[in-house]
């Protein structure tokens, strides 16, 4: 079966969409009380005053109501397209927003642990965490959706594409003086 590269990237954006969002959701709801209550381990703080519980619970019931925002349109949408946009079972689109947000929490473990202050870039991790976060725990939470989706070529244009979109939202929210750094 001949499947295009398009409906390929179509499908990877939108079974991708509740995991992009939360990161969004977290910078415009962000602040208030950080998630290690201020506390270091090793001379650093544990995770930094930027992953607040707020933030990241702004961000997984972003991604999670979007899920089902996408499965309201899905079918209309799918009959524009011509192919079928996958729908999400609550599980998994709870699984991609969470995990997002803990990747982008772990990531910034790594980075207090390797002497990188709040802000500080890190090139790759910071494209990527959020996306092997919800990659994992949308495996976890709802398996046999994740391998009815994230078939092979799926998983191969997200994992190009993502970190493309992930530079020219973090430029544009930096531009719009919605983040302090651009990445
Ligand atoms: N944010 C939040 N909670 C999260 C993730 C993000 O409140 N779980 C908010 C914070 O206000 C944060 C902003 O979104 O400053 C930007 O997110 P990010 O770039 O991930 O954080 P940084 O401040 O750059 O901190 P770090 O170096 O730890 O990534
Ligand atoms: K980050
Ligand atoms: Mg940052």
């Amino acid at each position: 079966m001949a499947v295009s590269l398009a409906a390929l990237v179509v499908t990877a954006f939108w079974a991708m969409l509740p995991a992009y969002v939360p990161n969004n959701a977290a910078v415009l709801a962000g602040g208030g009380r950080p998630i290690d209550g201020g506390r270091s381990w090793g001379g650093r703080r544990i995770l930094g005053d930027g992953k607040t519980w707020r933030g990241t619970a702004a961000g997984t019931l972003a991604g999670t109501l979007l899920a089902l925002v996408l499965n309201a349109v899905g079918p209309t949408l799918s009959s524009i397209v011509g192919f079928d946009l996958p729908t999400f079972p609550l599980a998994a689109g709870f699984g991609l927003a969470l995990g997002a947000m803990l990747g982008d929490i772990g990531a910034s473990f790594l980075k207090r642990r390797s002497g990188r202050e709040r802000g500080a870039a890190f090139p790759g991790l910071d494209q990527l965490d959020f996306v092997v976060g919800a990659l994992v725990f949308a495996f976890v939470a709802a398996p046999a959706w994740f391998t009815a989706t994230f078939t092979l070529p799926v998983l191969v244009v997200v994992l190009v594409m993502t970190p493309i979109l992930h530079v020219v939202t973090n430029v544009g929210a930096y531009l719009l003086g919605l983040k302090n750094e651009p990445w």
